[in-house]
């Protein structure tokens, strides 16, 4: 009998039916992903009661003897799958830990580039209504007309116009590798640090599918919980030789600090205050489940699976921003085939397919609106979906942009999209 089956029936109910939705339907937002079970219990666990601001060793709170464990061994382990030797598992989020890394090594009104937000950017890479667009001077490159990839000859012109104390690379909705090495070519060219923001293929970066920022970057950043497959938190990592750039990070006033103990500063007492123990433990968990060999497997997959569509979707006279993949992203133009972003999103959440609406490079359309959708395959992946699934979902997904009126043809996909899902089970163990 569940606990909140008989304290909260309402709640009960709600948490049912988002269990029954995510079962039930094809997850094909390329940002999500579903945990193990033993994440899912971590996260869910008794470290949520404790408080322990601070850090393994110094913290604020007695009581910290388990939960010092737990966060020295996501460390540990963090530092192994990606070959860095200084972590900070604490962000809560993507954006904390942005947020933390460009208040570390900015100051406010200083220069930085990012790359759009309409070009594949993240909010957090200078948009305007964000922190960072508000706290810093912003300039953003962009993606080539022609090739859909990072249009180097206007990133160099950019940084040598502008001279910016740092350059941020990676994105949100940028199918290809992220060219680490073209960006640290530039960055060294003008003095600026270089920062990348791997949030999205960090999980392919941990199997060595993707190449890895930290031969090239001065500091990384990421979430969780996207290929990486654990739970929503986010994370900072330095390579090697991280204290090298200490004297181009002295702080304005206060004692002196190397880079590492400043961005554990800004993270906390910076930025936020007490941990989240119980998400921190699941890290740990889910960075031993990407340090063993299966997940090489399955991260091979994620990009098969996606290449494979692109592939199939290209068939069928979509268009692709870029022409393909590289990784788990799909970007899709929608203006040959005559329909928003926005349109096509709810067309798809109708027939049980679910993805976001998502501007393409020099769309013309609001963020409300857009020319496009994303698609992504890591939860299809998770579930054990391979090329016969991909198939049939490229043929539904083509039918439900072309009856994207028709609601009995959208009600039958849904239908066949419930039946291939039960073949699928992602939590057998959960009530539903
Ligand atoms: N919202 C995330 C995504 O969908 O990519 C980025 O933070």
């Amino acid at each position: 009998m569940s606990y909140i089956h008989q304290s909260d029936p309402e709640l009960f109910s709600i948490l049912n039916r988002e269990i029954a939705r995510e079962e039930s339907t094809l997850e094909l937002i390329a940002s999500e992903n579903f945990t193990s079970p033993a994440i899912l219990e971590m996260a869910g666990g008794v470290m949520t009661n404790k408080y322990a601001e601070g850090y393994p060793g110094k913290r604020y709170y007695g009581g910290c003897e388990f939960v010092d464990e737990a966060e020295d061994l996501a460390r540990d382990r963090l530092k192994t799958l990606f070959n860095c030797e200084y972590v900070n598992v604490q962000p809560h989020s993507g954006s904390q830990a942005n947020m933390a890394t460009l208040m570390t090594f900015l100051s406010p009104g200083e220069t930085v580039m990012g790359l759009d937000l309409s070009h594949g950017g993240h909010l957090t890479h200078g948009s305007p209504v964000n922190f960072s667009g508000k706290l810093y001077n912003f300039i953003s490159y962009r993606v080539s007309k022609q090739t859909g990839r990072v249009d180097f000859d206007e990133v160099y012109q950019l940084a040598k116009e502008h001279k910016p104390k740092l350059i941020i690379c990676g994105g949100s909705a940028y199918p290809r590798f992220i060219e680490f090495e073209q960006f640290k070519d530039i960055a060294e060219k003008v003095g600026a640090y270089l920062m990348a923001d791997i949030a999205h293929p960090a999980g392919l970066v941990a199997a060595g599918i993707h190449p890895s920022p930290m031969p090239h970057c001065d500091v990384v950043t990421s979430t969780t919980h996207k290929t990486l497959r654990g739970p929503r938190g986010g994370i900072i990592m330095m390579g090697k030789d991280f204290e090298n750039i200490w004297g181009r990070v002295a702080p304005k006033s206060g004692r002196t600090k190397n880079v590492s103990e400043l961005l554990d500063s800004t993270v906390m007492p910076g930025i936020q205050g007490g941990p989240l123990m119980h998400i921190i433990a699941a890290k740990a968990i889910a960075f031993g489940e990407a340090l063993k060999p299966a997940f090489k497997i399955y991260a091979k997959n994620v990009v098969e699976n996606a290449q494979y569509m692109a592939e199939l979707l290209l068939n069928l006279d979509y268009k692709l921003v870029s022409d393909g993949t590289d990784t788990h992203v799909i970007l899709i133009d929608l203006t040959n085939k005559n329909i928003t972003g926005k349109k096509a999103e709810n067309a798809l959440g109708l027939a049980g397919i679910t993805v976001n609406k998502n501007m393409v490079p020099f769309d013309e359309k609001s963020p409300f609106v857009t020319s496009g959708i994303r698609v992504g395959t890591p939860a299809v992946t998770t579930r054990g979906m391979g090329k016969n699934e991909i198939e049939k979902i490229v043929k539904w997904i083509d039918k439900s942009l072309k009856s994207c009126e028709d609601e009995l043809t959208l009600q039958e996909i849904k239908s066949d999209v419930a039946t291939l899902c039960d073949a699928f089970p992602i939590y057998p163990h959960l009530n539903h």
